[in-house]
C-alpha cells in the first residue's frame, strides 16, 4: 500500500486524501484514491462464501444472491469520477464543519459490475416503489452505532446506477467496498455506499442520521433536515499544476488540470490570469467518457515576474458555467468555486 502518498486526515475512522501529484493521470490508481468513511473499513475481505446480497421492499420477488450469481449477469465496464461531498471544504472562505479536504476527495476509475436496474427487474417493483436503500455492512463507529444507509430515488436507480464488484481491472479493494459497492454514477460519493449487504425498495426516501442530518446543504438556524440532499456532482475545474506556493522561473508554464460535471459533460475549461478580467481557452488531452473528468492543459506565457493568481473555469454540455464562488453552507459541501480554487505562484 502507498499510505504514505496520502495526506491523511483521521484514521479512526480512515479519512485520506489523494495528493494533488496523482490526480494528474486520468485513472486514479486504487493505490492512491481518496478514502472516505464514517465507520469502520473491515479488516480483512469477507470469504465470498459467506457474503450475499439480498434485495427486499417494495419488490415481487425478494431476492437474496450469492456472488457467483451476481457474476453470472451481464457485465458492464463504466468510467466514473468520484467525489467526496465535502471536497475543497478547506478551501472556503468562511470555515465549515467536516474534514478538511482540499483539492484531493476525487478520483477517477473505471469500474465493473452489474446495472442495478437488472436486479430490480429480477425481483419485480411494485406500484409503491419510488427509492433504493443501500445498507453497507461496515461497522459503525460511535455509542450510536448508526448503520451507514442511504437511499436515492428510482429514477436514478433505474437509469444510471451500478454494482460494482470491479475497479480499475482489480476486484474491488478492501477499502474502497469489497466486494461490492453502489455507484449512482456522476453523483457525490455518500449516494455510493461501500461493503454493500442489502438493498431496499422503499415507497420515501430512506429516514435516518446519514439521509437526514448530514449530505444536506443548510444554513444557520436551519433544520438539517429541510436542506437539499446533495446528489449530482457539481460542475468543477481543479488545477494540478503548477501548484500553490511553486516558485518558477519567466517562460512558458504548462498548466494541467482536470474539469468535471457530475451527470453532465464538460465542454470547456477557461483560465485566467489577471483576476478574472479575461479569459483563454485550455485543450482537453486524454479520454472523454460519460460520468468521467475531462484533463485539460495551457501553456502560459509568463509575462513578468511577482505573484501571480491562476484561474481555472469549466463549463458544461447545457450551457452552465462554474460560480466564480461557492455558496456557503454549514457543512461545507459542493464547493465549486473558481476563486476558491485558485492556485498562487511565485515567478522568479
Ligand atoms: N458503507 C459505507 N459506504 C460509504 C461510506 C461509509 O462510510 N460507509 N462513505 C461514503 C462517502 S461519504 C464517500 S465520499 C464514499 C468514498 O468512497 P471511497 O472511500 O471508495 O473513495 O463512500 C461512501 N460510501
Ligand atoms: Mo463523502
Amino acid at each position: 500500500m502507498d499510505k504514505k502518498k496520502m495526506r491523511i486526515m483521521s484514521t479512526r475512522p480512515r479519512n485520506a486524501e489523494t495528493p494533488v501529484a496523482y490526480l494528474r493521470s486520468w485513472i486514479t490508481a486504487n493505490s492512491v484514491f481518496f478514502d472516505r468513511n464514517q465507520g469502520q473499513i473491515p479488516a480483512r475481505k469477507i470469504p465470498l462464501s459467506k457474503w450475499k446480497l439480498s434485495v427486499a421492499g417494495e419488490v415481487c420477488q425478494p431476492l437474496n444472491l450469492t456472488f457467483d450469481q451476481i457474476y453470472r449477469l451481464p457485465k458492464v465496464i463504466v468510467s466514473n469520477t468520484l467525489e467526496c461531498s465535502g471536497n475543497s471544504r478547506s478551501l472556503l472562505n468562511k470555515k465549515a464543519r467536516g474534514n478538511p479536504w482540499t483539492i484531493g476527495g476525487v478520483g477517477n476509475a473505471v469500474w465493473g459490475g452489474i446495472w442495478l436496474r437488472d436486479l430490480l427487474t429480477k425481483a419485480g417493483l411494485k406500484e409503491a416503489a419510488h427509492h433504493v436503500a443501500f445498507e453497507g455492512f461496515d461497522k459503525p463507529l460511535g455509542s450510536a452505532q448508526i448503520k451507514f444507509i442511504r437511499s436515492i430515488s428510482l429514477e436514478k436507480a433505474l437509469s444510471s446506477t451500478l454494482l460494482a464488484y470491479e475497479m480499475n481491472g482489480e476486484p474491488l479493494p478492501l477499502k474502497h467496498g469489497y466486494p461490492m459497492r453502489a455507484l449512482a454514477l456522476g453523483w457525490t460519493g455518500a449516494n455510493c455506499v461501500k461493503w454493500l449487504r442489502k438493498i431496499m425498495v422503499l415507497r420515501q426516501p430512506f429516514e435516518g442520521f446519514f439521509m437526514d442530518q448530514v449530505y444536506r446543504a443548510y444554513q444557520k438556524g436551519q433544520e438539517p433536515k429541510t436542506g437539499a440532499v446533495m446528489t449530482g456532482i457539481q460542475l468543477k475545474s481543479i488545477i494540478t499544476q503548477p501548484v500553490a506556493g511553486d516558485n518558477l522561473p519567466v517562460g512558458p508554464v504548462t498548466v494541467l488540470g482536470a474539469a468535471y460535471a457530475g451527470e453532465a459533460a464538460v465542454a470547456r475549461v477557461d483560465l485566467s490570469f489577471d483576476n478574472g478580467k479575461s479569459w483563454q481557452a485550455a485543450s482537453f488531452i486524454g479520454p472523454y467518457e460519460p460520468y468521467a473528468w475531462r484533463q485539460w492543459q495551457f501553456v502560459w506565457q509568463v509575462p513578468k515576474k511577482g505573484e501571480h493568481i491562476l484561474l481555472a473555469r469549466a463549463s458544461d454540455s447545457e450551457g452552465r458555467q462554474q460560480p466564480m464562488n461557492a455558496t456557503w453552507n454549514v457543512l461545507g459541501y459542493g464547493n465549486n468555486g473558481v476563486r476558491e480554487h485558485g492556485v498562487i505562484i511565485q515567478i522568479v
